[in-house]
């Protein structure tokens, strides 16, 4: 037996705040996984470290399911981000540990190849049409075959998805930043700026859009409508989906395929979508959702139904989240695309060896485990600072869906 022999929660703001659990086997065999809750950090580094870390010492690093369930049911209390995504952290880490003990990538234990490579998109977007139509040029010369389109709407100020030049949805310091959400402008502008982004690039690449659970169910169905004649690739998290039956009003609205799961956590929080084919995309991420044994579960349970993944992969989930995502979505039968953005330089000096984007696509390490190393003495350079994600208020002062 290889037990396990060491737990350590490492703390870093290399570029982004992360949380890396990095688990050591009496054979001093380690391996990592990402438990990043962005703005919400130090909760789960808590939780490892003062709840988890002591019941793993000394148990059978080979033993990954019967782990998942022993801290699940284990802690009698279920679900929600915070467990979900400290499980995560471990399930990540023990499939790591089993990768270097037989030699092989993880995706190989995973049933191997089902693709060659695995597609991305990437998220383009603009202050104004023309900064967004110089910023869809630039994806597509870099190679992207799907491309994520957001703009800030006139009169708004910033919004959500919208970069402010190299940083992408900047958290803040002391207070969440507050923003302005108008239904109605977005209502207004949107589907038109995606018009024009189709009128000046054509069909022959894939165009996503994120509502980011803006709209109640009914101005969702609209704005599907709208935008039926771009033929997005998906609209994303078009409502809030804690209420899972209120989907649909929307499919039965409109033809525009739907995508939701970032903030969900578990098969049982997409469960109806999947299996009232609510939904065309499920976007759990594999920190967020109890790691890789779980979204197996969720991709699985979703191949049933025809939905397909579409791993939810910002550059706030850390390079080992995106290591096993893309060994998941290498392996899974009804992949459909993977997120991807390019990490902050100091995020790529902590974080070694993940998956790497070539003409649209990325494609797993080869190294055995997840493939990605991490430098404690790069990570030491770059403390943690706490911060928060904005928040959005209408015109009137009151509060919206961030
Ligand atoms: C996406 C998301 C993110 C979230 C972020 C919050 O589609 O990538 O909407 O950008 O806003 O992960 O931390
Ligand atoms: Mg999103």
């Amino acid at each position: 037996m290889s037990a396990i022999e060491k737990v350590e929660v490492l703390v870093t703001g290399a570029g982004r705040n992360f949380v890396t659990l990095r688990i050591t086997t009496s054979d001093g065999v380690q391996g990592l996984g990402d438990a990043t809750l962005n703005g919400r950090e130090l909760s789960v580094a808590s939780y490892l470290r003062d709840h988890i870390a002591p019941l793993l010492k000394g148990r059978d690093s080979t033993r990954i399911e019967d782990t998942w369930q022993y801290l699940y049911k284990g802690a009698y209390w279920r679900r929600g981000p915070v467990t979900m995504t400290a499980i995560a952290a471990v399930d990540m880490a023990l499939w790591d540990i089993k990768g270097k003990v037989v030699g092989l990538p993880v995706y190989q234990l995973l049933g191997g190849k089902s693709r060659d490579k695995v597609l991305v998109y990437g998220h383009a977007s603009g202050s104004d049409l023309p900064s967004l139509i110089d910023d869809m040029t630039e994806f597509r010369e870099r190679g992207y075959q799907a491309i994520r389109a957001q703009m800030a709407v006139p009169g708004m100020g910033g919004t959500y998805g919208v970069r402010k030049g190299a940083i992408y949805e900047p958290a803040a310091a002391d207070l969440p930043d507050e923003q302005l959400w108008s239904t109605e402008m977005y209502l207004k502008f949107a589907p038109d700026y995606l018009g024009k982004v189709r009128e000046e690039f054509g069909f022959d690449f894939h165009l996503l859009h994120d509502v980011h659970h803006r709209l109640t169910p009914i101005e969702a169905a609209r704005f599907g409508k709208d935008v039926e004649p771009m033929r997005l690739f998906w609209m994303e998290d078009p409502t809030p989906a804690e209420n899972q039956e209120t989907f649909r009003l929307i499919r039965e609205h409109t033809t525009t395929p739907i995508a939701v799961g970032e903030v969900l956590n578990s098969i049982w929080d997409v469960q109806h979508l999947i299996t009232n084919q609510l939904i065309d995309y499920v976007r759990t991420s594999v920190t967020h959702a109890g790691g890789i044994t779980h979204l197996r579960r969720i991709f699985d349970l979703a191949a049933l139904y025809q939905v397909r993944s579409g791993s939810h992969g910002p550059t706030d989930l850390s390079p080992v989240s995106l290591a096993a995502a893309v060994s998941l979505d290498i392996a899974i039968p009804n992949f459909g695309i993977q997120e991807h953005m390019v990490f902050a330089p100091e995020t790529q000096e902590v974080f070694r060896g993940y998956p790497q984007f070539a003409a649209g696509y990325v494609t797993p390490s080869e190294a055995p485990g997840l493939g990605v190393e991490y430098d404690d003495a790069a990570a030491a350079k770059f403390p943690y600072d706490p911060k928060y994600l904005p928040v959005a208020r209408r015109a009137d002062g009151s509060l919206h869906d961030w």
